[in-house]
């Protein structure tokens, strides 16, 4: 039988596990939009739990959880102060504009650690035909800056620049659990250093679907009316919430194996010519590697040949994620097939 490609495109690919499949079946269920969904309400308080806040909201995707988050905090003909190579700036369809008719200011940072200094020039008050900045995304880990984590003393910093300007926080924490993990830091740490916190369910944690959106009870209630608005009221969503559960409690340990493939595979692939990791070697489960002078596509379109799968990240830049579903045998067939790829 031919071998299933080695996918590293991202960790979104994951499938769920047999306890997750298991407890979908079993799930006890009601209709969520009218909030009668036992399992639904467990996962949202165990999210609660977790960060030290009083309320969550499951919701179908990440960027919704993004997007019902930014139109909390804003109203339109504001600013929003993000991060130059953020998900929610560069990935999610001018989200901000569309749904919450606010534009984005964006700061370049060092490894996704915006410089305070530089936040609180941006979160200007309004005045004459200057619009009011009223808040702050942050994300952890940074995604296109390779999977960095972002101290969380550094978050707190950014936390005090905008408390002092009456800014809001958001952070996109679609991969929190893996910054969680890699930081030793607790995840109730991260829920003091931010009014709302949105995470994934559906990326390293294997669950099939979903993220959470948590906060103060009143924001929550609120984000409920515009997950509805968006179209995210989802009805018997209890069979999506058991696998969450399932995420929750049993799949973030193993995020370290994660990290550590994320690490020999770094190293691997720079052993090739022309290779290195322009964000610097993985804190967590991503690698971004640049081949200079290299086409990207054509690199992953040779890589594919091969049976390994890798994103396009820029025009010589390849992305790999580590996940559940690769294993010590795949990071060495894709550090094989890219020395191949690249001399090809
Ligand atoms: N990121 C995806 C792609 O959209 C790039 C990936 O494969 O990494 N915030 C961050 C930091 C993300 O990385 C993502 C997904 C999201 C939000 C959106 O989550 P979904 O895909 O559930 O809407």
């Amino acid at each position: 039988m031919p071998h299933e490609p080695s996918d590293f495109r991202s960790d979104t690919v994951t499938r769920p596990t047999p306890e997750m499949r298991r407890a979908m079946a079993e799930a006890v269920v009601g209709d969520d939009v009218f909030g009668e969904d036992p399992t639904v309400a467990a996962l949202e308080a165990e999210a609660a739990r977790l960060f030290g806040r009083e309320a969550a909201l499951f919701v179908p995707s990440g960027c919704q959880g993004n997007q019902i988050a930014i139109r909390l905090h804003t109203s339109p003909g504001e600013e929003v102060v993000v991060e130059a190579a953020s998900h929610t700036y560069d990935w999610e369809l001018a989200g901000m504009a569309a749904i919450s008719g606010v534009q984005a200011r964006s700061i370049e940072s060092t490894r996704g650690a915006l410089d305070p200094e530089r936040v609180r020039a941006a979160l200007r008050p309004a005045g004459g035909f200057r619009p009011r900045c009223g808040l702050l995304v942050v994300e952890n880990t940074h995604n296109f800056h390779g999977g960095a984590v972002v101290p969380i003393d550094h978050l707190r910093s950014l936390r005090e620049v905008a408390r002092e300007k009456g800014a809001a926080v958001h952070l996109d924490g679609a991969r929190l659990w893996n910054a969680a993990v890699a930081s030793s830091t607790p995840l109730a740490a991260y829920g003091a250093v931010a009014d709302t916190i949105m995470v994934c369910l559906s990326k390293g944690l294997c669950a099939p679907v979903g993220s959470l959106l948590v906060g103060d009870r009143e924001a929550m209630a609120r984000a409920r009316g515009v997950r509805k608005l968006l179209g995210g009221g989802m009805r018997q969503a209890g069979v999506l919430a058991a696998p969450g559960l399932v995420a929750l409690r049993s799949m973030r340990a193993r995020l370290v194996d994660d990290h550590r493939r994320a690490q020999a595979l770094a190293q691997g692939l720079c052993g090739a010519p022309r290779t290195t990791t322009p964000t610097g070697p993985p804190d967590t489960n991503i690698v971004i590697v640049r081949i200079e002078g290299a086409d990207a596509r054509a690199v992953s379109e040779e890589l594919k040949g091969r049976g390994v799968l890798a994103l396009p990240a820029g025009p010589d830049r390849l992305r790999f994620v580590t996940h559940h579903d690769v294993d010590d045998g795949d990071v060495e067939r894709a550090i094989a097939a890219f020395h191949a790829a690249v001399a090809a």
